[in-house]
């Protein structure tokens, strides 16, 4: 069957049986327990979530519904022979669990060309903001001016009972993933190129229609856009993009406005804008330095960041242990079509020189390179070298977890989310009496 949302209404009914099995016949088993460095530290390692799509084990890295990155890029359906994967085939894994066919996913781009057309308004809010506002701030004005559309705040207005929300969330998300592309390459375009937009190709699947629409046809970049928004759509629950956008929609906020929030989390310098810092610091230091730069040049130059009182962006991370296979595929990738690309060299010996002084800090609990190391370079090298721009690309990407994952919240009725909190002197009093 070719019919993603058929599908889905075939497996919600198994997956509900099983939450409920789960509450009745385990609900009281212990998870853990909570410590008050834990309440202190930003709830590290607290297990506080649902998350069906993805979970990222500290080790190994992300698996999207049980399947790590380098086993997508071996069964996912492709554009090229042997390339890389394509992005809907990550939505429809994402959303059921199975790995699609190639007809299915060649479905699942049609049917999102067919979603795709943003409505002129938002548009006109976009271009109600000063030029130089940042990307983000006016990618996420273009969400919230999508938001106008939403059918689930339409339906829920109408009184739809809580059963079938994941409908019209559903149509809001699959909306919501198909107008990003329009709406990201428009705020490139007119912040970058006089803004000359670029009509979407019919002809294309969604990454290489972003491409295209950004000004990029280098047949190479395509491939490279396939990659970006495949390894940055999901990276289980906690982290401040999907985790934004899963409280949000708790409140039964619509997609588009808890997407929104998702954006504007990612929006943020140790999140998802680490990418457009990691990128910046490779330059200033071929700006000072040159392409030749030593190894003991580049260790002077990381304690020279660190001592100034800066993180060292693109590397540690909130939960994994070593290096990101995020960044593992995208040097494959690198290896393959630009091993000469000086940032790319000067990266490599980057990622011999900082985990070792990150380590000699004695705090940092992970001192290996994330996504966000390598990301930016490679947009660079075909072309796509406005750094301040690159965040946009994660949040398009991210769309396509957050909204799997919403619609698997609204599906399975999960309810509202409100951790507690407490004050010092409670902490004080509790721990005294202990
Ligand atoms: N450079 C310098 N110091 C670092 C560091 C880095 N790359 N990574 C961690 N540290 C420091 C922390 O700032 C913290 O210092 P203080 O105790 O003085 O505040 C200490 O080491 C302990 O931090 P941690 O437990 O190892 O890491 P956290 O879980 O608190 O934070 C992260 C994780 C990603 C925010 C952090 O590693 C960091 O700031 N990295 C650089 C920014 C970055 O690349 N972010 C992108 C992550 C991936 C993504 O979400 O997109």
């Amino acid at each position: 069957d070719l019919d993603l949302k058929s599908q889905l209404r075939e497996l919600i009914p198994e997956q509900q049986d099983r939450l409920k099995k789960l509450k009745s016949e385990h609900g009281k088993v212990q998870l853990g327990n909570i410590t008050v460095d834990m309440v202190l530290g930003g709830m590290r390692g607290i297990i506080g979530m649902l998350w069906e799509t993805s979970l990222v084990d500290p080790e190994e890295g992300i698996r999207f519904r049980g399947l790590s990155i380098p086993e997508c890029r071996k069964v996912l359906p492709t554009a090229v022979e042997g390339g890389e994967p394509l992005p809907e085939g990550l939505l429809w894994l994402l959303l059921t669990g199975k790995v699609p066919t190639k007809d299915q996913v060649d479905a699942l781009s049609k049917e999102l060309l067919a979603r795709s057309t943003v409505p002129a308004h938002v548009y006109k809010v976009i271009d109600a903001l000063p030029v130089t506002a940042h990307p983000m701030t006016q990618f996420t004005a273009g969400i919230m001016a999508l938001q106008v559309e939403s059918e689930f705040q339409k339906a829920y207005g109408n009184g739809l009972p809580k059963s079938k929300l994941w409908e019209p969330t559903y149509e809001d998300c699959l909306n919501l993933i198909a107008r990003l592309p329009p709406v990201a390459s428009y705020v490139y375009r007119r912040i970058f190129k006089d803004g000359k937009s670029i009509e979407a190709d019919d002809s294309l699947d969604y990454a290489a229609n972003l491409s295209h629409m950004l000004g990029f046809d280098d047949p190479r970049m395509l491939e490279l856009m396939r990659l970006h928004v495949t390894i940055h759509a999901d990276h289980e629950g906690g982290n401040i993009s999907s985790h934004t956008g899963h409280l949000v929609g708790s409140a039964l906020s619509d997609p588009y406005l808890s997407f929104a929030s998702s954006v504007n989390g990612l929006a943020g310098p140790l999140h998802g804008l680490a990418n457009q810092e990691a990128l910046l610091w490779l330059k200033s230091i071929i700006q000072e330095t040159g392409s030749d730069v030593t190894t003991d040049q580049l260790k002077d130059y990381v304690w020279k960041t660190l001592k100034s009182g800066k993180v060292v962006h693109g590397f540690g991370h909130g939960v994994l242990r070593r290096t990101d296979p995020r960044y593992l595929c995208q040097r494959e990738f690198a290896l393959k079509y630009l091993p000469e690309d000086p940032l790319f060299q000067l990266l490599s010996k980057l990622y011999e020189v900082v985990p070792p002084i990150l380590t000699e800090l004695g705090k940092v609990k992970n001192p290996w390179p994330n996504v966000d190391a390598h990301s930016g370079l490679l947009l660079n090298h075909f072309g796509l070298s406005e750094t301040r721009y690159h965040t946009v690309l994660f949040g398009v990407s991210r769309s396509m977890g957050v909204g799997s994952q919403l619609i698997w919240d609204r599906a399975l009725g999960l309810p509202l989310e409100r951790p507690k909190s407490v004050t010092m002197e409670w902490l004080e009093n509790y721990c005294k009496n202990k």
